[in-house]
């Protein structure tokens, strides 16, 4: 481990980070300073994060700067000022309205990586709707859980995803469901009855519109996440919560406005939304968006042509770009990267100092969820890296390494080194307010006026804070957080299955993989042809993001005397580790 290289590299930073000093940002830290960097709505109206994040560089000489570069998959490029994102977005508010959708109605969106997704969301923020992205990799089953969980009035695809996604089948069953805008990414004219048009609506559509009064803590943002049982949990975001967007995106990632800002996380999750759409523009740079998939050489030409100076990625992509060796970056022009970010996993030390020998910079780990609403642990700026680390918790921020006690309270771990869960004070301004409708399952999270993050982890001796794992069985897959329960539930609907259990195996690139375990009913014997056609009957329901990779047969899966599946028994027994505990384990009377 080179970590002298590391240090220096800090050192040789070439502009002044918008925090460079740590200790002093702490102990003079207040977020009532930080709300003052937001405008609010003219004439005391509240505050709005699409007027923050756009209108308000529209108004401003800004306002003819580069806000959204698309690079579409086959090599087009379309670009968007920040007055012309203010008038497609003032468009799709007046679209929402005449639709009759009203404040704190949900418009969901499924599409992909493409403008139209981008002006969604903010005409959704704009009339004080609620936004909901899902990511187009998903089946109809997580689609259809999502949607209606949280009630979805307006569903934007496009006419690709509708017919893959058997979106029509869907909507018997989806009551709330009442338009469905089609984008006809291939522009085929086809009318797909009981859709509306999502171009032409937009055209017809006044490009003048009036944010209407939004108070701070209305809901703006719907996330859904995954817990280990249960349906999945649609994490609500207040308007709010633009503050912490503006701060972490300048804080941690340094966006200043003349930067050239690439998040390559797309915006079905939170990092997708909140750095994907919302941060940059907060910041006011160029926010740079490619439809296409993962594609090293693709991936090093777009850093070089189109000069990006900040640059979101995640551990997954960086494995990959490892893989595919030193010699392809070294043919580009890399030398406009100024700050190289990750997030959604634990970052490995390799690629941190890859990133330095490679790339010219190394990799700042940050760590956050869904729930936070932004990065709350990070290697900043101003910090030496520790490879391998989290980070430290952000100015504003009061992290603490915690153990849950017998009675629903907390103890804190001050010991450095020692391992506990992962607690944040509450404080922040973007800490999700319920999980819709399920209000009790959020209010689990909190003890003692701490959020608890369902994470392990430990602080070393310099404060910095290091990953170990998590407290629950959720599965991290590429950077997606996937529920074991989501996947069994699907899996128990084949007719052969009787049950099923999830775990996550860990893999060199995708650091965990989904892998189902399965016994069968009577009557129904294992072969390749079964195993085949279940782990096919999930990716049809699932999707491919979602869907097991690996299907095992086993005669009977280990339970406890309740009837629970032990998931930790199965990924013990498949990785060959300590079985631990076993007290509660069925047939196990000792
Ligand atoms: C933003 C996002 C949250 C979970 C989190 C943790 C894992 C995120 C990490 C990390 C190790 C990091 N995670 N960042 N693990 N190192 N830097 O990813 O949100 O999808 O809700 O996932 O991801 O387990 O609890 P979300």
């Amino acid at each position: 481990m080179n970590w002298q290289t590391l240090q220096k590299s800090l050192r040789d930073y070439p502009i002044t980070p918008y925090l460079s000093d740590y200790p002093q940002s702490c102990r003079d830290f207040s977020w009532n300073a930080i709300r003052d960097h937001l405008q609010g709505l003219p004439d005391g109206n509240g505050l709005n994060i699409a007027h923050e994040a756009v209108d308000r560089h529209a108004d401003s000489p800004r306002g003819g700067y580069l806000a959204l570069r698309w690079l579409g998959r086959s090599g087009q490029v379309r670009d968007y000022t920040y007055r012309q994102l203010r008038e497609f977005s003032n468009r799709f508010a007046n679209v929402l309205r005449n639709l009759g959708v009203a404040k704190g109605d949900r418009v969901y969106a499924m599409t992909g990586r493409i403008p139209e997704l981008y002006f969604t969301a903010l005409g959704a923020l704009k009339i004080g709707a609620v936004f909901c992205p899902l990511f187009s990799a998903f089946g109809p089953e997580p689609i259809r859980a999502r949607l209606e969980i949280g009630e979805g009035k307006v569903l934007v695809t496009t006419a690709r995803l509708f017919q893959r996604r058997k979106i029509a089948e869907l909507r018997a069953a989806l009551p709330a469901l009442q338009h469905i805008l089609i984008i006809d990414e291939d522009d085929t004219g086809a009318a797909i009855p009981g859709t509306q048009d999502f171009r032409a609506l937009l055209e017809a559509a006044s490009p003048e519109f009036v944010i209407p009064p939004t108070h701070p803590e209305d809901m703006a943002l719907l996330h859904f996440t995954s817990g280990t049982t249960g349906r999945p949990k649609g994490a609500v975001h207040v308007h709010a919560a633009a503050a912490m967007h503006y701060y972490t995106g300048r804080a941690v990632l340094d966006i200043q406005a003349h930067d050239t800002f690439w998040c390559t996380a797309d915006p079905g999750w939170v990092t997708g939304t909140t750095y994907g759409i919302l941060a940059p523009w907060l910041c006011g740079a160029a926010n740079l968006v490619d439809e296409d998939e993962f594609n090293a050489e693709r991936w090093y030409r777009t850093l070089q042509d189109q000069q990006v100076s900040v640059w979101y990625t995640a551990p997954t992509a960086i494995r990959l770009l490892m893989k595919y060796g030193d010699e392809l970056p070294r043919q580009f022009d890399l030398s406009r990267l100024r700050f190289l970010a990750s997030v959604g996993e634990p970052l490995n030390p390799e690629a941190v100092v890859w990133g330095q020998n490679v790339l010219g910079r190394p990799f700042h780990d940050t760590w956050w969820q869904t729930e936070t609403g932004g990065i709350m642990i990070a290697n900043l700026p101003a910090l030496d890296i520790k490879p391998g680390s989290m980070g430290r918790p952000l100015p504003g921020v009061e992290a603490a390494i915690v153990r849950r006690t017998r009675f629903g309270g907390i103890e804190p771990i001050t010991q450095a080194g020692e391992e506990g869960e992962l607690a944040l004070r509450v404080g922040w301004p973007s800490l999700c307010r319920t999980y819709l409708n399920e209000d009790r399952r959020y209010r689990e999270c909190f003890a003692d006026g701490y959020y608890l993050s369902g994470d392990l982890a430990r602080r070393d001796e310099d404060g910095y804070y290091w990953f170990v794992g998590r407290a629950d069985d959720v599965i991290k897959s590429a950077g997606h957080l996937i529920s074991p329960f989501e996947v069994e539930s699907v899996l128990l609907e084949h007719p052969a299955v009787a049950e099923a259990g999830v775990i996550g195996k860990p893999d060199p690139v995708a650091m965990t993989l989904v892998k189902a375990f399965v016994s069968l009913k009577p009557g129904h014997e294992p072969s390749e042809e079964l195993r085949r056609a279940i782990l096919g009957l999930a990716r049809q329901r699932l999707g491919p993001a979602v869907a097991p990779r690996e299907l095992e047969f086993q005669a009977n899966l280990p339970k406890t005397r309740s009837g629970k599946i032990m998931r930790r028994l199965l990924k013990a027994r498949e990785l060959g580790l300590p079985e631990g505990d076993l007290s509660t384990l069925e047939g196990n009377e000792g």
